[in-house]
């Protein structure tokens, strides 16, 4: 393999401020290279890996992941004789684990009872059963391995255990039926008792008098019920405003880009999934934002990145979630909305008239309204075409003036 080097339509020769990497053309264009390569660097990727994983322990940030939970809230009644109480909405977690992930495809969030094999303590709240007689009651779980069905746990009420729940057999999410308690009316002590310490999984109850009706298993219909009998149906749908930049997505990238155009004077909305910013760089992943610099000594992340991470040197527990939140308060024309999914635009023609959000805890929906004002769009295209070749040309046509214009990385596929 060789290399031809021409810079500004003249052979290379040698300017020191144009660095080639030979090493990484040619390790890529020969496999056996290629496994030497990753055999050396799997250590490392191991030992970054443990150091990711070593810097979320911090106290203070496993205490910003902790503290993520959804709003206490109690059994809805929008039709009389259906309780309708979402996993997520319990006054009390125990030690199960809110998980969001998921809302776009199962159209809410869910307990998820994250112990290894030692169950966990159990999830608690009160339901205020409006009138005396037997209530029965629906959950809506997830038998995640239906072979040996590994996450099983049970409704209790009144400090009575009900059947045991997440073994349907079946893939996806199910109702099964949790059992029936003979109650008097007013408040009653509900609980979500783990039984395997095995990833259950659990997205709502529906209380009911009515001992013919079955929720249904459907999406698409229990997403209809669900609109039904929590009265979400009846809701307005909120606009939450006008902008001139609608970002989607808060990793490095997506606050790069709200926090640059709100420091130009845009009005930038900020929708993100997560209760934290940052992505996988967050306190809740961990991942450094070196970016460049793990290819290349020379290189780093520079520009919002690096004052994110100059801000976090300035205290050892102080995560870059806090460092991009800091400098996103500080700007009175960005608005970040946290635990928002955007799930899709409406279109004017050609252009994009609204986003369209839900919420990740309740899966109720929104739209903000982005106003277009002539910004163009920048395209990133890669296009492949496949060839055999024993040399590669490397033509630089500009610097842009740049003295110190760099050539980092070419890569042979
Ligand atoms: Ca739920």
């Amino acid at each position: 393999m060789t290399t031809e080097k021409v810079l500004n339509g003249k052979p290379y020769a040698g300017n020191p401020h144009i660095r080639f990497d030979e090493g990484a053309v040619a390790a890529v264009a020969m496999p056996r290279r290629v496994a030497l390569l990753y055999k050396r660097a799997k250590p490392m990727f191991i030992v970054a890996a443990c150091a990711a994983l070593a810097s979320c322990t911090a106290w203070g940030i496993m205490n910003e992941v902790r503290c993520f939970r959804a709003p206490v809230g109690g059994a809805k009644e929008a039709v009389e004789g259906f309780l309708w109480l979402e996993a997520e909405n319990f006054a009390d977690y125990g030690e199960w684990r809110l998980d969001t992930q998921f809302t776009h495809k199962m159209g809410s969030a869910y307990l998820l009872a994250a112990g290894v094999l030692k169950p966990i303590k159990p999830a608690t709240t009160s339901v205020n059963f409006p009138k005396a007689g037997v209530w029965r009651a629906w959950a809506r779980t997830k038998d995640w391995l239906p072979e040996y069905h590994p996450g099983r746990f049970r409704l209790s009420v009144a400090g009575k255990p009900g059947r045991e729940l997440g073994a349907s057999g079946k893939d996806g999410w199910r109702w099964e039926f949790a059992g029936e308690w003979e109650l008097p009316a007013g408040e009653a002590k509900v609980a979500l008792e783990d039984i395997t310490g095995a990833f259950a999984r659990c997205d709502a109850f529906l209380f009911t008098q009515d001992a013919a009706y079955v929720p249904p298993d459907d999406a698409a219909a229990c997403a209809a019920a669900r609109g039904r009998f929590t009265g979400a149906d009846a809701e307005p749908v909120a606009d939450v405003g006008s902008y001139d930049l609608v970002v989607i997505g808060a990793g490095p990238g997506g606050l790069g880009a709200a926090i640059a155009a709100a420091r130009h004077g845009a009005r930038v909305a900020l929708v993100h999934d997560r209760p934290v910013l940052g992505g996988n760089a967050s306190s809740e992943i961990g991942v450094p934002t070196d970016g460049a610099a793990v290819s290349h000594p020379d290189a780093r992340e520079g520009g919002i990145c690096e004052e994110a991470n100059l801000r976090r040197m300035v205290a050892p527990d102080y995560s870059i979630s806090q460092a991009f939140r800091e400098m996103a308060d500080a700007l009175p024309n960005l608005t970040v909305f946290d635990n928002q999914r955007v799930v899709g635009v409406r279109m004017d023609g050609a252009r994009i008239a609204s986003v369209e959000a839900r919420c990740t805890f309740d899966g109720s929906e929104w739209i903000t309204l982005a106003t277009e004002t002539g910004n163009t769009v920048r395209h990133r295209v890669h296009k492949f075409q496949s060839r055999t070749v024993t040399a590669v040309r490397i033509r630089i046509d500009a610097t842009w003036g740049d003295p110190s214009a760099r050539v980092f990385e070419v890569r042979v596929y």
